[in-house]
């Protein structure tokens, strides 16, 4: 059994990979994105795994059901709202359903497992929390939620810092917590180290299960170089005081994971991450189309040894 903790855009590639080859896959999935949006319930990193498994995401974006029309978001605008978090008429009805089912007493495990059943999704998405953790980013020009900092802003201004709101007195998901106890290999996917996985290592339960199962934890870069396949991993290292590549991110995962899958262009830094007392592993991680996407799951299921 595989357990993966896992974001959105830059993790669901990695998590199709493994789940073409493995039945038995537990996702634990941030919720430090999620954001609400007109009086419903955005749960970007579990929207986007549901809809990669569903094969529904829209893959060019990394977000949102492909074809997806926005007649919904057009009258919004008519009606003088914001616009900028483009939600999509099929999305949106996923936001919907799950904000009734919240009000309707549900927790958001629950919703997430039947979706996973609407959806007809056999890998397990585990929500790391049912409580509320919310990142916010620090700029120059204030504080601003993660969403509002990339989407609204286009991540232009200045991070100073991040911040991880609610995570201190989040209780973590029984379930996540089992998921990790019983996995034979834990793979820290290759989403933004800082706001994807980092907001799920802030929670205790889930940074102490980790750190006794170390042994068993990899990790996979999100870099080549000191770049980011997508999204502003860098930018957040950097503001975080982080070396920006794949030594740095070891050093950050080092209490919590003593395995590390980065690229053979970065094979200078074996050395420097083996000191760390982790073992490396080099492959290609870049996941381009579906022949890849399956070459790393494998990688990682026949290769890496924990
Ligand atoms: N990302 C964007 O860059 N622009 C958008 O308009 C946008 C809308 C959106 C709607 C639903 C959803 O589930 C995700 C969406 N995202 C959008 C992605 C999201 O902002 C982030 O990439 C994730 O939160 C990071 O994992």
């Amino acid at each position: 059994m595989i357990t993966i903790l896992a974001g959105g855009t830059g993790s669901v590639k990695l998590v199709r990979g493994l789940v073409s080859q493995e039945h038995d896959v537990n996702v634990i999935s941030n919720v430090g994105d999620n954001y609400w949006l007109y009086g419903m319930y955005v749960c970007p990193d579990i929207d986007t795994i549901v809809y990669g498994l569903a094969d529904l995401l829209d893959y060019e974006r990394g977000w949102g059901i492909k074809k997806d029309t926005f007649n919904f978001l057009r009258q919004m605008e008519v009606f003088g709202e914001e616009t900028w978090f483009r939600i999509g008429d099929r999305d949106a009805a996923t936001h919907l359903i799950r904000t009734n089912m919240l009000k309707n007493g549900k927790n958001l495990s629950d919703i997430t497992k039947w979706m996973c059943e609407k959806f007809a999704v056999g890998a397990k998405v585990i929500p790391v929390t049912d409580n509320s953790v919310e990142t916010r980013i620090i700029t120059d020009k204030g504080e601003l939620h993660l969403q509002e900092y990339w989407v609204k802003y286009r991540g232009k201004d200045k991070v100073e810092g991040i911040q991880y709101i609610g995570a201190d007195k989040a209780r973590p998901n029984p379930e996540a917590i089992n998921a990790i106890h019983d996995a034979d290999m834990v793979i820290l996917a290759p989403g933004n180290p800082l706001t994807s996985i980092g907001p799920m290592l802030q929670i205790k339960g889930v940074r102490k299960e980790l750190s006794k199962m170390k042994k068993r934890v990899v990790a996979v870069s999100p870099l080549i170089g000191n770049k980011a396949f997508s999204g502003p991993a860098a930018q957040y290292m950097e503001a975080a005081g982080i070396e920006v590549n794949a030594y740095g991110l070891a050093k950050m995962y080092s209490d919590v994971c003593s395995n590390i899958v980065i690229d053979s262009k970065d094979k200078l830094l074996t050395k420097k991450i083996q000191n760390l007392d982790m073992h490396v592993y080099e492959t290609k991680i870049a996941m381009k189309n579906k022949m890849a996407e399956d070459a790393l799951g494998s990688f990682l299921l026949k290769q890496v040894r924990v």
